[in-house]
């Protein structure tokens, strides 16, 4: 393994570990034969700089009436193809993004992990409210699942939406480690008559060319320093990127942007009829990517953010930054047409899948997207609808936040520090907290907090779990303190939660 230190693996460094099988029965009532806790047998003797105890996974039971979920994912070496290209590479599934795991929001679920990676691993279930127990913070949460171990979460999924789920393990996401969860909601009508799950992914592992993610990894951390706690105006460090209104949108220039697991070369087709209203559920399991996303000839209208939902808001172009979720409705055309995803502030070939409703040549990589040419709507533009709205509470207490790094020499963290030399924030449960991010760096972080959703005051109370935080921008988001326990908060670029930009929010 790489440069990370002992800290970073004991304490809840986010790396990752591989990717296996999900072996997953994707909804309803299997159940059935899981063997029970797997529980990882590594010593729980270093967890870093106090962290405090590792919670016990006391077992659910089911509440009456209340269906369970069952599956197991095997984290394990494969080949994945990747439209001719064939990556060695860790993964959960023998296909990225093409079957979500799926349940409806209420249910249990019982997930066996069977970590059959040559490393430790652990899963995260991004954005969904967890208990704390389940959240799958190795050295905070639980114990490292040891290679060859399994372990089981079990939690209730309260909330409809559109998620997914990664190792908090070193840098393992940046593998083929993410699949697609959606949460069902039973009260939901649709209204459209086909839903896709698109996942976006910046790839480098395991090919001819591509840098292993550990070494990326220790390449950063060799180059790194103090960090700078001013405003950091240094753009020097940039040497890859192309201009973004965003900022430096991005560190590494990576081989290839996939959709589903696609290069744009071989990319997967979405069918439906001339007018048919589709519900596109978008994911980025990126590491270092943000993604600038349209469906070329259509406006799409965006209706959820992190799974609640937005007054609806159309839009040609969408932003989506690492770690955030965003559903779409889109009232189909005639023909074929490029959904594509520019690597934002990279020189990259854009990922492409095609949509297919009728007759007309397939568009290839090299097809002009117009609506990618103009602004894009970022997600803080959004509006909370009523129904998921926050109730309305002034916040007993603001933290202030600031997010700090530069380039050269290679740093990230918060309030000045690096994970580990932190001070993690404190909240009461059952407090309403703000904390006030304030970006002092030329990069846009996508900031994401663990066991809650915050809701945005000046987005009109705008629901996320991974927020971006452009340079120079201060973004406020308050919670409802209802989830004991000590949850990270994070950067979801997984190079700079990896070196330093981390800290954690603990329950008085
Ligand atoms: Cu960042």
């Amino acid at each position: 393994m790489t440069a990370l230190t002992r800290r970073q693996i004991l304490a809840g460094g986010f790396g990752l570990a591989s990717l296996g099988a999900l072996a997953a029965c994707s909804s309803g009532s299997s159940m059935g034969d899981m063997p029970g806790m797997g529980g990882a047998t590594t010593s729980s003797a270093s967890t870093g700089h106090a962290m405090g105890a590792i919670p016990t996974a006391t077992p659910l039971t089911p509440k009456p009436g209340q269906k369970v979920v069952t599956a197991t994912l095997r984290p394990r070496p494969v080949t994945l193809d990747l439209g001719g290209i064939h990556a060695n590479t860790w993964a959960y599934t023998d296909e990225l993004g093409t079957a979500p795991f799926r349940a409806s929001a209420g249910d249990l679920l019982r997930i066996t992990v069977d970590n059959q990676l040559p490393s430790d691993t652990s899963v995260h279930w991004h954005g969904i409210r967890v208990r704390n127990v389940a959240d799958g913070v190795p050295g905070v949460t639980q114990q490292p699942i040891a290679k060859g171990a399994r372990y089981l979460y079990e939690f209730e999924a309260p909330d409809a939406g559109t998620y997914f789920f990664h190792p908090h393990t070193g840098v393992q996401i940046d593998r083929g480690l993410y699949a697609p969860l959606v949460i069902d909601d039973p009260k939901d009508k649709g209204g459209y008559d086909a839903e896709w799950v698109v996942v976006l992914d910046d790839w480098t592992d395991g090919i001819p060319g591509g840098k292993n993610p550990d070494t990326i990894l220790a390449d950063f951390q060799a180059k790194t320093g103090p960090i700078s706690t001013g405003m950091n105006h240094d753009m020097s460090g940039m040497d890859h990127g192309m201009a973004s209104p965003l900022g430096d949108a991005g560190d590494i220039a990576y081989p290839h942007y996939l959709i589903n697991g696609r290069i744009p070369a071989a990319p997967r087709t979405f069918t439906a009829k001339p007018g048919q209203k589709v519900r596109i559920r978008f994911i980025n399991a990126g590491s270092d990517t943000i993604f600038k996303v349209a469906l070329g000839g259509h406006t799409m209208t965006v209706t959820h953010s992190d799974g609640y939902a937005v007054q609806p808001q159309d839009t040609k172009a969408l932003y989506i930054a690492m770690g955030e979720r965003y559903d779409v409705l889109v009232t189909l055309a005639d023909g074929a047409f490029p959904l594509a995803a520019a690597p934002e502030g990279k020189k990259g070939t854009p990922a492409l899948a095609v949509v297919r409703t009728g007759a007309g040549t397939a568009p290839t990589p090299s097809t002009p997207v117009s609506e990618l040419a103009g602004a894009a709507l970022v997600g803080t533009s959004l509006t909370a609808a009523d129904a998921a709205k926050l109730s309305s509470k002034d916040p007993a207490r603001t933290v202030d936040v600031q997010l700090n790094g530069q380039m050269k020499p290679y740093a990230w963290g918060i309030n000045g520090k690096k994970f580990g030399e932190d001070t993690p924030m404190q909240v009461r449960e059952g407090e309403r907290l703000r904390m006030r991010m304030t970006n002092m760096t030329m990069m846009a972080h996508p900031m994401h907090i663990h066991g809650h959703t915050w809701a945005l005051p000046a987005s009109g109370g705008l629901r996320k779990d991974t927020v971006l935080v452009l340079p120079m921008q201060t973004v406020e988001a308050d919670l409802q303190a209802d989830n004991p326990g000590t949850w990270m908060y994070h950067c979801h670029n997984i190079y700079h939660a990896e070196l330093g930009m981390m800290t954690s929010l603990r329950y008085a």
